[in-house]
């Protein structure tokens, strides 16, 4: 990548500089071999989550001492590995990210033997881990979600179905989030880890999409999960929900970037040895004003990515806005620049198997996932109308 001067910004730390360099070699190194290792989809994220654990970047994506180094989630190494490893391939992105965000709310909310029990196999690479909230019918209206958890004994008592579940059919655990009913909507929401091997737990569809990666619909018929199981309490599991998608957010805006970046060096290559009559496509002024408006945008969403992970870094309890305008910006940024990139490449920016056809594919799905675009809007702006309403109680103008 021509340009790593944004790891000079203050955001960072040498620890996070390192670990840009270390990550980068690991991806050169490894990813191409994996991938050519098998054809299997499934396989290919087993092997690459097995390899990032042995390598040590998994650990990154939990808490210590459960396996991760730090006592805390820090965003910027997730965005710095996301980034990174999207650079390179955007099923090695997948494979890392779903390590954290499957393990997210246990990192979060988990009592120390959940913790124990759940994290460890996932730093190392052994066990896959996935996030469950989406339902048929509760996709954007999170609060929506049906599937029920009734108690019985020490236990809760599962029922319902939950679609669009990556990792669905590999993981070893489902973060579950279901109806425990304190209360309508949001507020009656409760947060369960269920074992893939619980009975009546089972995979009823799995979803071919244009980026492949694994995806399914999972169905749980009177899954039996002890009372233990549950992260914090009775009714907080809506609250669990977005405090973890504030922490991945800014991360899904990452592997944006780290797709926009890759999209950027493939144009300046093709530019670079492209003739058009006498003169390189990278002479011309139409091409040269289609690198600056990448160049630019790019730089515009690492800062905006960054400053969402250094804010919540230094300990802001809740930072959807800043989450929110990362994602947004970098996603919808992304897909122009790609969108440049092909445009650039001409007729070969469409064949199959061309790297910028493949960024094509692979962005489409993250401005959508995690909350769609139009849900970072609505975030953003009721933000945005709360500070209002607050500076006038406070008798601001
Ligand atoms: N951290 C902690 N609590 C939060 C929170 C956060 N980041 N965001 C919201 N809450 C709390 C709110 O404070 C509110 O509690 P109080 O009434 O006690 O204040 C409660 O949760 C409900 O919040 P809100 O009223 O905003 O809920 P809505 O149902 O209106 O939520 C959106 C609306 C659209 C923002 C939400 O449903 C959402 O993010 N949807 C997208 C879901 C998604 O990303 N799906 C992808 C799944 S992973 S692929």
């Amino acid at each position: 990548m021509p340009d790593r001067t944004f790891l000079d910004w203050p955001f960072f730390e040498k620890t996070h500089r390192d670990l840009a360099r270390t990550v980068d070699d690991w991806a050169s190194g490894n990813v191409h071999a994996i991938m050519s290792s098998t054809d299997d989809l499934d396989e290919r994220c087993i092997r690459l989550a097995a390899a990032m654990g042995q390598a040590g970047i998994c650990a990154h994506a939990v808490v210590a001492p459960y396996g991760g180094n730090t006592d805390i989630l820090d965003v910027r190494s997730l965005c710095i590995i996301r980034e990174t490893l999207a650079r390179h391939d955007g099923l090695a992105d997948f494979a890392f990210a779903m390590q954290g965000l499957g393990t997210g709310p246990i990192s979060l909310f988990g009592s120390d033997e959940t913790k124990a029990r759940f994290l460890p196999p996932v730093a190392s690479g052994k066990s896959l881990a996935a996030f469950a909230l989406t339902e048929p019918v509760a996709g954007s209206d999170a609060a929506a979600i049906s599937l029920s958890a009734v108690p019985d004994g020490k236990d809760y008592i599962l029922n319902g179905e939950k679609t669009w579940i990556s990792n669905g059919g590999i993981a070893g655990h489902y973060v579950v989030f279901a109806r425990t009913g304190e209360a309508p909507g949001a507020k009656g929401l409760s947060a369960f880890v269920v074992p893939a091997d619980t009975l009546g737990f089972e995979i009823v569809e799995r979803i071919d999409v244009i980026a492949p990666h694994p995806l399914a619909r999972l169905r749980l018929t009177d899954c039996r999960v002890p009372a233990a199981d549950m992260l914090g309490k009775p009714g907080d599991g809506f609250k669990i929900a977005m405090a973890t998608l504030d922490v991945f957010r800014s991360t899904v805006g990452a592997a944006a970037l780290g797709l926009a970046r890759r999209a950027h060096d493939e144009a300046l290559d093709h530019t670079a040895s492209r003739m058009i009559g006498e003169d390189r496509l990278a002479d011309l002024q139409m091409p040269q004003a289609m690198i600056a408006d990448m160049a630019t945008a790019i730089d515009a969403a690492a800062l905006l990515i960054y400053r969402a992970a250094w804010t919540k870094d230094q300990g802001a309890p809740r930072i959807s806005r800043e989450a929110s305008m990362a994602k947004m910006f970098a996603t919808e940024e992304a897909q122009k620049i790609i969108d440049m990139a092909v445009q650039l490449h001409g007729g070969e920016g469409v064949r199959s198997g061309n790297k910028v056809e493949e960024l094509y594919r692979d962005i489409r799905a993250l401005r959508i996932y995690e909350g769609a675009t139009e849900v970072q809007k609505i975030v953003i702006a009721r933000q945005a109308e709360d500070a209002r309403q607050a500076q006038r109680q406070g008798g601001g103008k």
